[in-house]
């Protein structure tokens, strides 16, 4: 079977269905004629399948087949992991990449020399630690092994990891929005994961008997709204929405005069990822605050700016442009499962010093932690044991 043109068509026919885009035919695509082998979560099919289910309006006219997945969903995970399983699952690739190589260069050397750091420099670079990074852990190191005459390359492995630390180390880091009423801007750029961690923020805002509101402020992409609706409708929260193309600025108007007036103690905005250009982004994004700040003006401001793992040293890019149109308060850092690039977290604290509050480590609605940089470089330099426990 070829899911081509003519499927397309009678899907389009069939008004249970929307205009799938072309990310969610990508998806759709991938997930059908992938050479991959099957992953292990046999709800993906279906998941991709109900990524395109039109759920328009309150009443949620979603399918069938979206209901099956959001009862699956809803229904408690039956494995339970702990904080640090999670996360040691999350970066198993990133650690299995990065720890080997650099075991591989601690055993490999018998002196410490020249050689040895420059091979020990590549090995944190690849591990996407970036350069000023990665300069100040290597610079940190020799001074320690001088001042403190060591020879042995492998008894400066713990030092290496403490450097590692050190580097993400920017104090305490606060939560105070979660306990505040607030209004939550979520930026990023198209494709990272701005409404999936909407979603599940609002999830678990919820279970701790907040008051949640989502407002669709990403008016771009006709789909945008739709899959915040759903997202919505399994977290159990209020959704503010415009039509496609209404003006972003009006949608969080509306919201935020809502959210006053329901006593909603967490507003999270999902805003467009992509405009026409990166100007257009910026001063939407500008418009969007000083609505906020004009009428809402006694809400607490986070504005957590959302960065795709994978993507390694571009998160780093994006973050630093975003930074300089608007105040970012935090990071949220996803796709950390399955990636190699998990060291991204190190340079990202290093360099911009904001710090990453949230990491998202699967697709589902609970599959989103706090970020906490000890526990992170605990499992990035996790032992086997550990991975086996
Ligand atoms: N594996 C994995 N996938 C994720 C994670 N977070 C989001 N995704 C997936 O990334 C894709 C894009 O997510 P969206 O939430 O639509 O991203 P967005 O930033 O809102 O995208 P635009 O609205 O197009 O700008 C979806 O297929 C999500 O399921 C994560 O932590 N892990
Ligand atoms: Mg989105």
């Amino acid at each position: 079977m070829f899911f081509g043109k003519k499927e397309e068509e009678e899907i389009i026919e069939d008004d249970v269905w929307h205009v799938p885009d072309e990310d969610e035919w990508q998806k759709i695509h991938e997930h059908f004629y992938s050479d991959e082998p099957e992953e292990e979560d046999a709800g993906s099919e279906d998941e991709a399948l109900a990524a395109l289910s039109s759920t328009e309006g309150e009443e949620g006219t979603g399918t069938s087949e979206a209901e099956a997945v959001t009862e699956a969903e809803e229904k408690p995970q039956e494995e339970k992991l702990s904080f640090f399983q999670k996360l040691l699952r999350g970066l198993r690739k990133t650690r299995d990449n990065f720890l080997k190589s650099m075991d591989y260069v601690f055993r490999g050397f018998s002196d410490i020399d020249d050689e040895f750091y420059e091979e020990l420099e590549e090995v944190l670079i690849m591990g996407d630690l970036g350069v000023r990074t990665t300069d100040a852990v290597l610079e940190n190191l020799k001074e320690q092994v001088k001042e403190q005459k060591i020879k042995e390359p492998m008894a400066c492995r713990q030092l290496l990891i403490d450097n590692i630390r050190q580097q993400m180390d920017i104090g305490e880091t606060a939560y105070e929005f979660e306990e505040k009423t607030s209004v939550v801007l979520v930026v990023g750029v198209n494709g990272v994961g701005k409404t999936t961690t909407i979603g599940k923020l609002a999830s678990q805002f919820k279970k701790q008997k907040k008051k949640v509101m989502v407002a669709a402020a990403d008016t771009f992409r006709a789909a945008a709204t739709e899959q915040l609706t759903e997202w919505a409708r399994r977290a159990k929260v209020d959704i503010i929405a415009g039509q496609e193309g209404a003006d972003p600025g009006a949608v969080v108007y509306d919201a935020v005069h809502a959210a006053k007036k329901r006593g909603t103690d967490i507003l999270l905005v999902d805003t467009a990822g992509r405009l026409h250009n990166k100007k257009n982004l910026m001063n939407e994004l500008s418009k969007i605050n000083r609505i906020i700040e004009k009428e809402y003006p006694e809400a607490f401001r986070e504005t957590l700016i959302v960065l795709d793992a994978t993507t390694g040293q571009n998160a780093l890019a994006q973050a630093k442009e975003f930074s300089e149109v608007t105040d970012v308060s935090g990071i949220v850092l996803t796709k950390m499962d399955g990636t190699a690039k998990g060291g991204i977290a190190v340079a990202i604290q290093g360099e911009l010093h904001v710090p990453v509050k949230y990491m998202g480590v699967g697709e589902k609605i609970d599959d989103l932690e706090k970020f906490n940089a000890d526990d992170y470089v605990n499992a990035l330099f996790a032992t086997e044991e550990d991975y086996n426990a």
